[in-house]
């Protein structure tokens, strides 16, 4: 073997990210150094199809031909600028996510936890200068096994002891409610409330569906207690439940939406937060910002990104194909599982308390496809939205062999 080939391969790969690298994941022994659509290769060839799609984030494709395009073409005029100039393409991707989600105002940030800090400031000071909560009286209500982000003071309200231990001290003014339960929310509420923040499916939760209902009472109570009801759809957002939003399954139109992931089409971090003026117009010049929200080269990606989500109809694609990915699964004979749940593309199958879900990802890989477990039990699929009714067939057929082998 060459040295060339040596220092390129999987194992030496993995190795220098395992020696370098901080230990803060434990990823699947495969390494991807290139994709297209819904397929990924690693060093040696060897052709692997995406059932996880960076947990969301790769909603329209890899590499989709138009995003990169836009990329392509802006980064050929100007990258950055700060939002100490204006630039000339923030003015047309906020429009068209305004657009998109029907909210008139959009304040553009990087990350998904970006996007959830920025709904937190807004909520605290709409909480102040509108609601009359004295400062420092603020509360947001969360829910128990919610996943926002990594941040000191989102991990101050998660409930995952390995997400949040070691982490002190925490940011206070959070209060826990279990999940799917109305009641809980409206005995939670006092005056110093000023929003509830909450996942419509919670992705690390193990892609927990609420009862139906859950969100039009949850709404309910936030109006009746003039409380902000604010939701996080970093993951299940553009198109991946099978809707454009997972609220929109109830026609539920929230205070606020935190939005990610997809937003930057598998190219860029983009987030932001949509909501209408009455709300996220408290922020005022010098309250909040980002060296990078809104720069030209994230704006021009996630332009096109919502452009493709329209052209191609990856809602109803993402609807029609995850009907038929679930009622096939459940037809999977393995006594092991015992829930196959989710909506659109975004689903999980739940195997017994007790069962190791990280061999059973390792013997998909060995057989070409690429997911991962979460709490130990629960494997996700939720591949591109783009995917084919042939490649998920495809797919299902190593899902089905890599099942019924389980012993
Ligand atoms: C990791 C999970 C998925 C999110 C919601 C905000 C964020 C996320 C609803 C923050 C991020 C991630 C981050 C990723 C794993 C992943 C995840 F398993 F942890 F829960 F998708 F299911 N709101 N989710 O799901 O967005 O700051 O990361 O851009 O490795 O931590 P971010």
């Amino acid at each position: 073997m060459s040295t060339q080939t040596m220092q390129n391969s999987s194992e030496s790969i993995m190795h220098l990210a395992e020696t370098v690298g901080a230990h803060n994941y434990h990823p699947l022994p495969v390494v991807i150094s290139k994709a297209e659509g819904v397929w990924v290769w690693d060093p040696e060839g060897r052709k692997y199809m995406d059932f996880l799609s960076a947990y969301s984030a790769v909603n329209q494709g890899h590499r989709h031909p138009k995003i990169i395009q836009a990329l392509k073409d802006q980064a050929d005029r100007v990258t950055l600028t700060s939002r100490a100039f204006h630039n000339d393409r923030m003015g047309d991707f906020l429009k068209k996510l305004s657009d998109y989600t029907g909210f008139d105002m959009v304040l553009p940030m990087n990350t998904g936890a970006e996007a959830v800090e920025t709904a937190i400031k807004m909520a605290r000071m709409w909480g102040s200068k509108v609601k009359g909560v004295p400062n420092g009286k603020q509360e947001i209500i969360t829910v128990a096994e919610n996943f926002h982000g990594r941040t000191t003071t989102i991990i101050s309200f998660s409930t995952d002891p390995e997400a949040k231990d070691h982490y002190g001290p925490y940011t206070p003014g959070f209060v826990t409610i279990p999940y799917d339960d109305p009641a809980a929310l409206e005995a939670a509420i006092n005056e110093n409330t000023v929003a509830f923040l909450f996942e419509p499916i919670q992705g690390e939760a193990g892609v927990y569906v609420p009862s139906e209902g859950y969100l039009k009472k949850t709404y309910d109570i936030c109006k009746k207690h003039n409380v902000l009801y604010i939701a996080d759809e970093v993951q299940t957002g553009f198109c991946r439940t099978g809707k454009k939003f997972a609220v929109d399954h109830e026609g539920i139109r929230p205070d606020a939406m935190c939005l990610g992931k997809a937003l930057g089409g598998g190219v860029f971090p983009v987030s932001a937060v949509v909501a209408n003026h009455d709300v996220l117009g408290v922020f005022t010049p010098g309250t909040h910002g980002s060296t990078f929200g809104g720069n030209p080269l994230g704006a021009a990606v996630a332009l096109a990104a919502l452009e493709v989500l329209e052209d191609e109809n990856l809602a109803e694609r993402s609807h029609e194909l995850g009907e038929y990915l679930r009622g096939e699964l459940r037809k999977i004979q393995q006594p092991k599982i015992k829930q196959v749940r989710g909506k659109g593309l975004l689903n999980a199958v739940v195997f017994e308390d007790d069962f190791q879900a990280w061999d059973v990802c390792v013997a998909l890989k060995e057989k070409g496809l690429l997911a991962k477990q979460t709490h130990g039990n629960i494997i996700r699929f939720a591949p591109p939205l783009v995917i084919s009714k042939d490649e998920v067939d495809h797919a299902l057929a190593v899902i089905k062999s890599v099942f019924e082998a389980i012993a």
